[in-house]
């Protein structure tokens, strides 16, 4: 049975602020490169490329407390989160090509006032839940969820209250219920706490060797909308998958999943005929070797043609 052909905005956000590796601004043109847009034009959609996102830089953009560029990481994902609001009322499909994650302050905003009732899968390593205070890192990547959920509070240590507040405009568009992880295996002691407190669906990679892939979706769905009816926004930071198949990223931690379970999970999500956005995230083809970089690229352009149905038969 054929479908009509649905419309995909495809937005580049070469972002690396939300941490400390250049190159992950990088990802985007090696996605386009190696012919993501025309693979998504093979299929049932009709892909529209947006083109680059620009990032201004942010003069005297010190660090408050221990967080690392704040004005330019908020300034940067507001901008993502207009273009991605603007891009997901006007078609079926929103795929953001980061960059690192925390774009996903800007796409998350962005698709939920497009779709307030979508839920959201966060495959990923690492939950992203670290509010500023609890970040020991300093890095804002570490910390997309706790905005959204509006964990978040002002900036200690900062000059005045502008400051103080400039994370203030992310919507606290995200409720607990609406939340599902799948991949973890590298959680900070607040982060955990946070997850069990507020009961948030957790996958970790313990759960998907106990009960596999497959289960592991379908429980998360099943927990996320029983009813099955709700939108999908999917955002996958590739070291989710072990560093095996996907060695250029940032943060690498053994121990993830493989190639066709990632890829299965895609499948998964599409086969419900309700994904509206995708995020892939953290691909860094300045890390590792060229040959490591073109199998991440092509990891993450098999992850994008799953989420669209490529292997459905
Ligand atoms: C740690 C932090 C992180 C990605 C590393 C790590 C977060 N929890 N996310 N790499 N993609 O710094 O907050
Ligand atoms: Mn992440
Ligand atoms: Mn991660
Ligand atoms: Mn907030």
């Amino acid at each position: 049975i054929s479908q009509k052909s649905r419309s995909l905005t495809v937005i580049s956000a070469p972002f690396s602020g939300g941490q400390g590796k250049p190159g992950v601004d990088d990802g985007p043109q090696h996605l386009l490169d190696m012919g993501l847009v025309e693979q998504i034009g093979r299929l049932d959609w009709t892909p529209k490329f947006a083109g680059h996102l620009q990032f201004p830089a942010v003069k005297n953009d010190t660090n408050i407390g221990h967080v690392k560029n704040p004005r330019y990481v908020s300034q940067s994902t507001k901008n993502i989160y207009e273009a991605v609001k603007k891009a997901s009322t006007s078609s079926d499909f929103t795929l953001t090509i980061g960059g690192d994650h925390s774009i996903a302050i800007g796409t998350v905003a962005g698709v939920q006032a497009a779709h307030p009732d979508a839920i959201v899968l966060w495959i990923d390593a690492h939950a992203d839940l670290n509010t500023p205070a609890a970040s020991s890192s300093g890095n804002l990547h570490g910390c997309p969820v706790a905005f959204l959920l509006g964990a978040d509070e002002p900036l200690a240590n900062a000059a005045s209250k502008e400051e103080a507040d400039l994370f203030g405009w992310v919507p606290h568009c995200l409720d607990d219920s609406q939340l599902g992880y799948i991949g973890l295996r590298d959680v900070d002691a607040f982060e955990k706490q946070y997850i069990r407190e507020h009961k948030i669906a957790a996958f970790s990679m313990h759960h998907v060797d106990k009960y596999g892939i497959a289960s592991v979706v379908e429980q998360a769905i099943n927990k996320l909308d029983p009813e099955h009816k709700r939108p999908i926004h999917l955002s996958f930071d590739v070291d989710a998958i072990d560093p095996v198949y996907a060695p250029s990223t940032g943060t690498p931690v053994r121990g993830g999943l493989t190639w066709r379970e990632a890829c299965y999970l895609c499948e998964a999500v599409a086969e419900t005929g309700r994904l509206v956005a995708m995020d892939l995230v953290e691909c860094n083809p300045h890390l590792e070797d060229a040959k490591a970089a073109r199998e991440t690229i092509a990891m993450g352009l098999s992850l994008v043609r799953c989420a669209l149905g490529e292997t459905l038969l």
